[in-house]
């Protein structure tokens, strides 16, 4: 066991002012050390929750796993000071796993409004939230760029260099409703598995900040040409399979050239960004997964190739259905960048009893990436066959780069179990795969197919329903959960042997 003192020399704090952050790709040596120290530990095993259903505590799942590999390196306090910030920034989200922090919007504020409170947006991170002073900050630019430069916020900020703009982007991490694809078929059962999402890992915000387009124009004197990815490296901690590194992805250069769809950010609906949202600043990438809108964003470096780093080149990665834990290999994924068209019930929710005068009403969200929006959103009541379409006027308005939340009243006559599901048509006339198994992947990502919920259906305007429920109401008990069973008679002797006389069991001859 290595001593505190050995391990702040070992991986010492890079810069004053920037707490949290340690240097991994610029010191190879540094990475050897900490694999070493990693190699020679044993680690409390990630909680096995897709074999067995998630517990249902908040934080729902404990990162022992994560602390610990922070606490052999002399990290702890990173630890701590993730865990304060939620506490601070986030405190009633679902706090899916409390280290490396997931938060999920909980239903209600998920769809409060078009635009997400910042306090609500969900969370993902795959290492521990550094706390960097804006003063103290610089971002460097680097690699196949005419002029490398470091920039402070002040450069960044000031208008006269850089035009400013402001967004509003739909962040969608690609294991949105992932609990899914791991209810039905589990999955990976490594890192990216940290986050078994519902259908609240989506959230909407307007950033300010500027163009990076502008940026690699106006202060580097635009790009070499033999520049194809646009990386960018986040100041937290990745640990994968006994190595560590900066969080770090990449976007084509193609991709960039919209000056509207690769920014750098400093603002998050008129306000700071919140140190968990990635202070002072991060890169907002409209129209494709999440991860590649890199927080805590202190290096962008341009390449020949995509990143190689682990988050780019190992993630993130979808698979075909006969690839598994028996042969994947990181070449046989394709690399997923633009979102596809996907939509969610959010309320009711699944198992929900609903009672009714003939027609149920649901709300939900709907998005599609690569600059396509929602045009239609369909409901069905019976599991897929008839589709009921939204009415534009319950449809939040189209953005290039958002969602759409919605809402629909669905004619409903059936009573009992039924089941609802919801698809959505994109702009370019795309649609969502029917079942989850038409599109489950090992690594469990993107599960566009049609959201399925399961409803009991209690028709009011039906006559024996509008009685039962009378007499409920008279003895003033409540018919949920339905699961309990009734205490008293469920029909009067009388009446019950007169229908048995008027329609016998048994065939009388
Ligand atoms: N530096 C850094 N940036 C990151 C991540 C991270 O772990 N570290 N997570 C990514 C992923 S997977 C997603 S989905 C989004 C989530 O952004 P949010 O936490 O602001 O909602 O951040 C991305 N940017
Ligand atoms: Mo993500």
């Amino acid at each position: 066991m290595e001593s505190s003192a050995m391990l702040d020399q070992l991986f010492p704090e890079e810069k004053p002012g920037w707490r949290g952050y340690i240097e991994w790709e610029n010191y190879p040596e540094r990475k050897e050390a900490a694999a070493k120290i990693l190699l020679s530990n044993k680690f409390t095993p990630s909680p096995e929750f897709q074999l067995v259903p998630l517990p249902q505590t908040n934080p729902v799942l404990v990162g022992h796993r994560w602390k610990e590999y922070h606490e052999v390196l002399g990290l702890r306090r990173i630890v701590d000071f993730s865990w304060e910030t939620v506490l601070k920034e986030k405190p009633d989200m679902i706090h899916l796993l409390d280290f490396p922090y997931n938060g999920e919007t909980p239903r209600a504020p998920l769809l409060a409004g078009k635009i997400t409170d910042n306090k609500y947006h969900f969370v993902r991170n795959h290492g521990g939230v550094p706390d960097i002073d804006e003063d103290a900050f610089e971002l460097e630019i680097t690699g196949l760029v005419n002029t490398p430069v470091k920039l402070t916020m002040k450069d960044l900020k000031d208008a006269s260099k850089f035009p400013q703009i402001t967004v509003a982007v739909t962040l969608q991490c690609s294991g949105t409703r992932r609990i899914e694809q791991i209810q039905q078929y589990p999955g990976d059962g490594d890192e990216l598995i940290n986050a078994p999402w519902g259908e609240g890992a989506i959230g909407t915000a307007v950033y300010r900040g500027v163009p990076l387009k502008k940026v690699l124009k106006h202060a580097c004197g635009g790009l070499k040409p033999e520049a194809r990815h646009v990386e960018f490296v986040g100041a937290d901690t990745y640990f994968k399979k006994n190595t560590v590194y900066n969080y770090a992805v990449s976007v084509p250069t193609r991709k960039v050239r919209q000056a509207d769809e690769v920014i750098l950010a400093w603002e998050m609906n008129g306000a700071p960004l919140p140190k968990m949202h990635g202070f002072p600043l991060r890169a907002v990438v409209a129209g494709v997964i999440g991860a590649r809108s890199t927080k805590w964003l202190y290096r962008i470096n341009v390449l020949a190739e995509p990143s190689l780093g682990p988050v780019q080149a190992q993630e993130y990665l979808y698979y075909t259905s006969q690839i598994g834990k028996h042969n994947v290999k990181y070449s046989n994924g394709f690399s997923i960048q633009n979102m596809p068209v996907s939509s969610a019930i959010i309320f009711p929710q699944e198992k929900d009893v609903v009672v009714h005068d003939g027609a149920i009403s649901l709300r939900g969200w709907a998005y599609s990436g690569g600059g396509n929006w929602p045009q239609r959103v369909e409901v069905s009541p019976d599991g897929g066959h008839v589709w009921y379409a939204v009415d534009e006027d319950d449809m939040t308005e189209k953005h290039y780069h958002t969602w759409r939340l919605w809402t629909i009243s669905v004619p409903v006559d059936a009573e009992g179990w039924i089941e609802f599901c919801v698809r959505t048509w994109d702009s370019s006339c795309n649609t969502e795969p029917t079942f989850v198994r038409s599109a489950w992947n090992w690594d469990l990502h993107v599960t566009s197919s049609c959201h399925r919920i399961k409803i009991y259906s209690i028709n009011r305007s039906k006559p024996a329903t509008a009685a039962r429920l009378a007499e409920y109401a008279r003895r003033g008990e409540s018919i949920t959960p339905i699961t309990r069973p009734v205490e008293w008679s469920l029909e009067d002797p009388v009446e019950c042997l007169t229908q048995r006389r008027k329609h016998p069991r048994e065939p009388v001859d």
